[in-house]
């Protein structure tokens, strides 16, 4: 059982704060969630839980997690193959396991995913999209409907939050545009069979058994803003919400490289907090290094370190997850180390720029009025002076203004002379 945080450690992290002493992440005792929890946020892991003994809390890998995570999601066993294997045979097995897990070390649970065209039962179709059993619309969807209705109410109060919809978009959004509103969804058996109201019906029957559960639409390839897929992400999400389909928000999967430029993703976040009023989260992020010479892995840290100060700013980015706890639990073939510990679970320079950034944002942190965001103006902007009242709703605005002293910007303390 993992420990709880004990009040000298947060002294601790509070005296580095006044003391103003080099941090060193090497000698931290916190770790990534206890910092996550300081802050309100959600740090996670996708868990294989078919082939890792997570029902032993001294397995290496289970400590591991529940230290170092507060939130967990079944890498495969929530899909809708290994839920409903046989046309009205659910098998909860391993997702009960993880629920479990879960609740004995107080971590969050993400559902993943009760609609997608890949791994989607034989007896559904072939491969996600030729409808080869010949369902009409109708069948479809009382198939759905009894998937996901099912499934919800086995795990209502238990699974806090859904990727209710998992890739509906296709990969080629040529011609989309935020003005136009356009975008082309993948012709999965769901979409040619049912229509693009498939989307909303998932929505409303998921939402309907467990009004409580957060409901998200995941994909990849639409994580920076103003890419073609970022955008047709946000005209498809904008209809829906339009349209009034209970929709909590979009998840960002960001199966990335240490070379991307990470910066899009926090912009996107902080276009659907203004323009929608939604949460924008990194569901499944890993980022690929290459070789794991010193060189790469500095790189691959600072992007890492990045992307989890853009997550930090952005009071509509409760979760982060990793896509696998190391790199030898990871989907991606070659030698590309990409997660943030290594193939001996030991931490890389990524797991210590992510404690840094966490500690840095923790203790420079004096919490922002975040109620004083508005649909509007762009108050993340916005600077503080610090007893975090607003001095200016902008960087620009406030050197105009000829302020001196210290000042917050962005969780930052700045002095401004
Ligand atoms: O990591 C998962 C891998 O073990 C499976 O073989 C694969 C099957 O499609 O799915 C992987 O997870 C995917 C996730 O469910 C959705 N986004 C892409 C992920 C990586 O392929």
């Amino acid at each position: 059982m993992r420990k709880t945080l004990s009040v000298s450690l947060l002294v601790s992290a509070c005296l580095s704060m006044s003391a103003q002493t080099t941090y060193d992440p090497k000698t931290d005792e916190l770790h990534l969630r206890d910092y996550a929890e300081m802050m309100g946020k959600y740090i996670g892991v996708c868990v294989p839980v078919g082939s890792m003994n997570i029902a032993n809390d001294n397995d290496k890998y289970a400590q591991k997690i529940y230290t170092e995570f507060n939130a967990v999601v079944a890498e495969n066993e929530m899909k809708m193959d290994a839920l409903q294997p046989n046309q009205g045979q659910f098998n909860y097995g391993n997702g009960d396991k993880l629920v479990a897990f879960a609740k004995r070390h107080n971590m969050k649970v993400r559902g993943h995913t009760l609609c997608w065209h890949s791994q989607v039962p034989k007896w559904i179709s072939e491969d996600g999209y030729q409808n080869n059993k010949n369902y009409t619309r109708a069948n479809l969807l009382s198939i759905l409907k009894r998937h996901i209705t099912s499934v919800m109410r086995h795990y209502k109060g238990k699974v806090a939050e859904w990727d209710v919809v998992n890739e509906t978009l296709d990969d080629n959004q040529w011609g989309v545009s935020l003005s136009n509103g356009k975008y082309n969804l993948r012709q999965s058996i769901w979409v040619k069979v049912i229509g693009e109201d498939f989307l909303d019906s998932a929505f409303t029957w998921a939402h309907r058994i467990d009004p409580d559960a957060k409901l998200y639409l995941n994909d990849y390839g639409a994580d920076f803003y103003g890419g073609s897929k970022a955008t047709a992400m946000y005209n498809l999400v904008k209809r829906m919400k339009d349209d009034g389909v209970p929709i909590d928000g979009v998840g960002l999967q960001c199966h990335l490289s240490s070379g991307d430029a990470v910066e899009g993703i926090a912009k996107n976040a902080r276009f659907y907090k203004q323009k929608l009023g939604i949460d924008c989260i990194i569901t499944e992020l890993e980022l690929k290094a290459g070789a794991s010479t010193s060189a790469n892995l500095s790189k691959q840290a600072e992007a890492y370190r990045k992307i989890l100060e853009g997550f930090l700013t952005n009071p509509n980015a409760p979760t982060m997850m990793l896509w696998g706890i190391d790199d030898n639990h990871t989907w991606i073939e070659g030698d590309q180390n990409p997660l943030i510990f290594d193939k001996n679970l030991q931490p890389k320079p990524a797991y210590y720029s992510l404690l840094e950034a966490f500690h840095n944002g923790y203790v420079t942190d004096i919490h922002q009025p975040w109620a004083e965001y508005s649909a509007s103006a762009a108050v993340d902007d916005a600077v503080y002076d610090i007893s975090g009242r607003k001095v200016a709703d902008s960087l620009e605005e406030f050197s105009a203004d000829g302020n001196s002293g210290i000042f917050i910007h962005n969780h930052k303390k700045f002095i401004q002379r």
